[in-house]
């Protein structure tokens, strides 16, 4: 497929529409803001009236299914992957407008937490550039994730009103607009079938995001259901007269989509939540079987033309879904609807944490969705004849299997057994996930599961990020890299180049600069972009272990005035971006803590600008677009075992970031791929951390033994970061001490700080540091999300079958 054409004439006609909408005389009159808004309504009206691309070859449709899409700001990126942003901008340069800035007027959209939304959004990308025919499915909410700010270094939230004023990206699809039944009970019919009668009923409202290729005229639809009433009112109540009745339901249905649970790798167990579940699942469900039949198909084909990737367990209630509609809408008998749901499913694993693995209370289930309760529990039924065959009388295996257990729904356990592929998102933690996981359903299923290394888009993630090393690639090495990352082993003889080296610096250099103004502008603190900026940018949980860095800020800080004079001190900047779930107190803790010693740090006249600590408020997309390409070092710290994959570690290799980390996630791929005298490895490994939380770890002898460690902890202990106040991180100091340092930050102290020794080492031969900072370059390429998706491809969705 080749790119669409930019037609001025009928791109100014749009552009004029938009703003006679507005009810303005000409465009003189827009603020920079509607300015944003009319070049955005333009494109996605001149998008909108684009012919549906054909795929260009047979091949099944991936639905792809999750709560969370984090998408980021979209104009820019269109208009990158259109091919179309130097002649927009050309255009705006004739009305006297700056595209650049323009952009900036966009909030971002933030309709996910963390690493499984973005991952969403960099698989929509990618699947749109690689040309695999697909749909995202999630959910519209009103609310994105929470605005953070600090008053007095602790989080504040705030509601993010992202699309108060609309957001012009968004088509209402009413014709594709469907109904979702709630609660109630079910009956049996006259033939003596089963049929659910829900006590009330939604409209499920089509929203529709262009997903846009790179470069090759094909556009996906991102469909974001929206939760309204069912009919402007429920009539019948209505024409009884009990208009607020009526009512009632739409107030009760604008609720459902109003806001995204805010935790991530927390499963809290509420009944909205399930309801937003069930929601974009019913929707989807029917969204993709309507589509089925229109184009003529058989029920009993549906897998070979429909895949539907469940992005964590978070959807697994279309699992149900789907069958309920097999059996009771389409009268099949159980074993073709099980033979086609079960040939249609495919789920993703994305964590271990056993807090994250969603379980649901049966009772609450029932009352809301009583008929899938049943399915559930004839899926649990059958299930437990195959266990039985296979180990006769065990009642613990039967115990860790069963997908009903002591009144619980566990998701994951009906996604691995309703399935037809199950995968992690990393070597590491595939491996995992089949040994410490799902040991016995892989012993029944081996052909079930799957490894996919995470991947993203290198379109955001360096075309758009770092336009200056894109533009230093793209004349070194005269091929489009974008949409074939591998080409960019290229680079691996200019890393020895001196005159490639001193440019590639340069370009990390005024990217620094640039983010320095940023943090000025934000925080009003300066720091110098002469200095190592030291960034550890994720979502804030004790398993990724901010508070370790915290600890060697801290022996940062005693080194700086234990020997004032040294000339080979490493000066640094350590850049925090995080927010902590509003209910994890602990993780606000660490922020607090973060805050409270960078103000003492940062206002030392002894430090200058040797060290600094800044936490950037509000860490987004936007923010990690300016804070990457700047990065010198990135931290990927976590207790070897608990990070699935991590990707922002794939992003900052490749912007020529070095990574300091532990041998978890797709850290281990990073480290086989660059070579590992460019990467600093430290730390406990799976096996050790296992080892040590057999053993008996206490990490009070660990500190009585390490004088050093001791000496820090004790400086936070006597308030001297906390003007006097003795306990003001009691929750995180208590979890390190008393409680037995579960994520064995105190275990891996020692090692780390050797690790950043080695990092200030390299440091000073700048040389040398540029020369790995281009050989991450050069060697990151596996990680486009192209590959992942064409992973997906080759070993679960065109497989053979
Ligand atoms: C139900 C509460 C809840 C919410 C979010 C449980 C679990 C989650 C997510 C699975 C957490 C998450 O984002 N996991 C991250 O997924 C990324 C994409 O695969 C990985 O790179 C990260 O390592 C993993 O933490």
């Amino acid at each position: 497929m080749s790119q669409q054409k930019f037609n001025q004439a009928r791109f100014e006609s749009a552009l004029t529409r938009q703003w006679q909408y507005l009810g303005l005389s000409s465009s003189q009159q827009m603020t920079p803001h509607q300015w944003w808004q009319a070049l955005s309504g333009a494109l996605a009206e001149l998008l909108a009236a684009q012919p549906a691309a054909k795929s260009p070859r047979p091949q099944r449709h991936v639905n792809y299914l999750s709560m969370e899409f984090l998408l980021g700001r979209l104009t820019g990126n269109n208009l990158l992957n259109l091919g179309w942003y130097d002649e927009v901008k050309a255009v705006l340069a004739q009305h006297q407008v700056d595209l650049s800035e323009l952009l900036e007027e966009e909030v971002d959209p933030a309709l996910g937490n963390g690493g499984l939304g973005r991952l969403a959004a960099c698989y929509m990308d990618s699947m749109a550039t690689v040309g695999q025919s697909a749909t995202g499915h999630g959910l519209n909410y009103q609310y994105g994730l929470f605005r953070q700010s600090f008053q007095d270094g602790k989080q504040h939230e705030a509601p993010d009103d992202w699309q108060r004023d609309s957001y012009p990206w968004f088509r209402h699809n009413a014709a594709q607009d469907v109904s979702v039944g709630m609660g109630g009970s079910v009956e049996k019919t006259g033939d003596g079938r089963l049929l659910w009668k829900p006590a009330f009923t939604l409209r499920g409202e089509a929203w529709d995001l262009p997903v846009i290729g790179y470069r090759n005229g094909i556009t996906l639809p991102l469909r974001l259901w929206k939760a309204s009433h069912a009919h402007p009112f429920d009539l019948t109540l209505f024409n009884d007269g009990k208009f607020l009745q009526a009512e009632q339901q739409g107030i009760d249905a604008a609720k459902l989509t109003k806001v995204l649970y805010p935790n991530d790798n927390h499963q809290e167990g509420k009944r909205l939540r399930l309801m937003q579940q069930y929601f974009q699942c019913a929707c989807a469900v029917a969204d993709i079987l309507r589509r089925h039949h229109q184009a003529g198909r058989k029920l009993e084909e549906l897998p070979d033309y429909e895949v539907i990737q469940l992005n964590d367990t978070h959807p697994t209630i279309a699992i149900p879904e789907m069958l309920r509609l097999l059996l009771d809408e389409h009268q099949l008998g159980w074993d073709e609807a099980w033979r086609i749901t079960s040939n249609v499913f495919a789920y993703t694993n994305h964590t271990l944490m056993p807090e994250a693995l969603e379980r649901w209370d049966e009772r609450l289930m029932r009352a809301l969705l009583p008929r899938h309760m049943l399915i559930i529990r004839e899926i649990n039924r059958r299930l437990k004849k195959i266990v039985e065959k296979r180990w006769p009388g065990n009642e613990a295996i039967w115990e860790k299997l069963a997908v009903v257990h002591d009144r619980q729904v566990r998701m994951a356990n009906l996604c691995v057994v309703s399935g037809f592929a199950v995968n992690g998102v990393a070597a590491l933690h595939s491996d995992l996930v089949v040994k410490d996981l799902f040991p016995e359903y892989h012993q029944l299923w081996p052909q079930k599961f799957h490894n996919v290394t995470n991947g993203i888009t290198p379109r955001r993630w360096l075309k758009s990020c770092n336009p200056q090393l894109a533009a230093l690639i793209d004349e070194t090495l005269k091929v489009e890299w974008v949409n074939n990352l591998d080409a960019l082993k290229g680079l691996e003889p200019y890393a020895d180049d001196p005159a490639f080296r001193q440019r590639y610096r340069q370009i990390k250099q005024d990217n620094k600069v640039r983010l320095a103004a940023y943090i000025e502008r934000l925080t009003g603190i300066k720091v110098s972009p002469d200095a190592l900026f030291d960034v550890q940018i994720k979502r804030l949980h004790e398993y990724k272990r901010q508070h370790l860095s915290l600890l060697h800020i801290l022996h940062c800080y005693r080194e700086l005035r234990d020997h004032p004079n040294r000339a080979d001190f490493v000066p640094r900047v350590f850049l925090f971006g995080a927010k902590a779930a509003p209910g994890y107190y602990l993780a606000k803790n660490i922020i607090y803590a973060i805050n409270k010693v960078a103000e003492v740090v940062n206002n030392d006249p002894r430090t200058g600008d040797r060290l600094k600590v800044v936490f950037i408020p509000d860490y987004r997309i936007t923010a990690a677009e300016l804070m990457i390409p700047a990065a010198d070092l990135s931290e990927q710290i976590s207790t070897a075992g608990y990070e699935a994959s991590g990707t922002g570690n794939m992003k900052l290799a490749l912007n020529g970031a070095l990574t300091i980390g532990t041998l978890d996630g797709a850290n281990v791929e990073i480290a086989e791929q660059v070579g590992e005298e460019n990467i600093f490895i430290f730390g406990n490994t799976v096996e050790q951390v296992k080892a040590l939380k057999a053993g008996g770890y206490d990490p009070k002898k660990l500190r009585k033994k390490d004088k050093h460690l001791d000496g820090l902890l004790k400086e936070l202990e006597k308030g001297k970061f906390s003007d006097g106040d003795k306990h003001a991180f009691d929750l995180m100091l208590d979890s390190l001490t008393k409680y037995g340092d579960y994520w064995l930050v105190l275990a891996d102290f020692a090692e780390y700080i050797k690790a950043q020794a080695r990092v200030e080492e390299m440091w000073r031969d700048q040389e040398a540091w540029t020369r790995a900072a281009i050989l991450n370059t050069a060697r990151t390429g596996m990680f486009s999300s192209d590959r992942s998706i064409r992973d997906y491809q080759k070993r679960i969705w065109q497989a053979k079958r």
